[in-house]
């Protein structure tokens, strides 16, 4: 239901419109103040299930904030998720990051993809709308000097560079081949780990483009099996690596193969299929059963939502840490309450969130796992 059905009357419809009347939202019940936090994701297209995924997990942080029944401001307020789908596409992230400003939003969780979050920060950032990207782990995101951008996970920077470490001295690779689906994430992430990679004295013995809809690899595979990689890395989601490891075996390919958070999701092992094997992939954060509130959450979100596919945590973090500052400001004006998050430390599920200058997360931990018997386990 939008706004102005909910709260706003048919007289001041009209008003509105002349803009001489208030366009805060109001709740249903009289005594409470409604806060309004826009979730984005691609809800449609080939990482729908991504954005579903996000989607439940910043919906259960907000079932879980009205259960406290906060008084923030000296009002009641009752927390409302607004979701929008920009099918991971940067022009339909900006269309939808635009009618959330309209709308007034309290803040944004989002977006998923750094390829949309990245323009759509500019919009939030000119209307002082708060945005924590639970997943978009593109470096530029949190470093264009906009004070309303923060990430909940660490970036590229610090992905890669564990990535080309691991891929040298835990997995001792000698010649890596490098694919990537040519976005904002995928690309970027390529580049660190490439850099990751020379720096740990890795041959990188060849360099390939995808994109983020193609299914079949085969001219880009036979390429790299000439020049025998021992260990090909990925940059790039799981609608593309599922499907990609799968060629790879078929062809014969023996190399290991080695992807970042965006492939490291259920559903990279049901389109890989026995072929995900093996694979190893990152997730940054430390696993949630060695987190306090970890499990709790899993076994929450798993009986209401199903199996955490990849970024609901994430997500359920990234609502959370936006709700403890409107606490802690006692606001919950994006101007007033943005200040608030670079003093917390928040005990997320996923870490503990204390964002740096940049509203960049501090420490920044990466996991690596290794699909083993259809299940990922924690390498370090
Ligand atoms: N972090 C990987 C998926 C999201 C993105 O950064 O595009």
């Amino acid at each position: 239901m939008k706004w102005w059905y909910a709260g706003v009357s048919f007289p001041c419809l009209g008003l509105l419109l002349l803009g001489a009347c208030s366009r805060t939202p109001q709740s249903a019940h009289p005594d409470e103040t409604l806060v309004r936090i826009g979730s984005v994701a691609p809800l449609t297209g080939p990482q729908a299930h991504l954005g579903k995924d996000k989607e439940n997990g910043a919906r259960l942080a907000i079932e879980d904030a009205n259960k406290k029944q906060l008084v923030i401001g000296g009002h009641k307020v009752r927390f409302e998720l607004v979701s929008e789908d920009d099918a991971a596409d940067p022009r339909t992230g900006t269309i939808v990051a635009q009618k959330l400003v309209d709308e007034q939003v309290n803040g944004v969780v989002g977006h998923l993809n750094s390829g949309t979050t990245i323009p759509a920060s500019k919009i939030y950032y000119d209307a002082g709308i708060v945005q924590v990207s639970p997943s978009a782990t593109n470096p530029k995101y949190t470093h264009q000097g906009f004070n309303t951008a923060f990430r909940v996970m660490a970036n590229d920077e610090q992905q890669g560079r564990v990535l080309g470490e691991f891929a040298a001295r835990r997995l001792h690779a000698h010649a890596v081949a490098i694919v990537d689906d040519s976005t904002a994430y995928g690309q970027g992430l390529a580049n660190e780990f490439e850099k990751s990679a020379e720096a740990t004295g890795l041959k990188v013995v060849a360099r390939e483009h995808t994109d983020d809809h193609s299914t079949d690899f085969s001219a880009i595979l036979t390429r790299i099996k000439a020049r025998e990689p021992d260990l090909i890395f990925y940059g790039g989601m799981d609608a593309q690596s599922g499907p990609m490891i799968k060629q790879v075996r078929m062809l014969q390919i023996t190399a290991i193969f080695l992807t970042g958070d965006g492939g490291c999701s259920m559903e990279f092992q049901q389109l890989a299929g026995d072929a995900a094997e093996g694979a190893y992939c990152s997730l940054p954060g430390v696993p949630l059963e060695k987190m306090p509130l970890g499990s709790d959450f899993k076994q929450r979100f798993n009986a209401r939502y199903g199996e955490i596919q990849d970024y609901a945590p994430y997500s359920y973090d990234a609502v959370g840490v936006m709700v403890a500052a409107m606490q802690a400001a006692d606001s919950t004006d994006p101007e007033k309450y943005r200040p608030a998050l670079f003093h917390l430390s928040y005990p997320g599920v996923t870490a503990r969130i204390e964002f740096d200058s940049n509203g960049d997360l501090k420490g920044g931990y990466v996991t690596l796992y290794r699909w083993t018997g259809g299940k990922k386990l924690p390498q370090n």
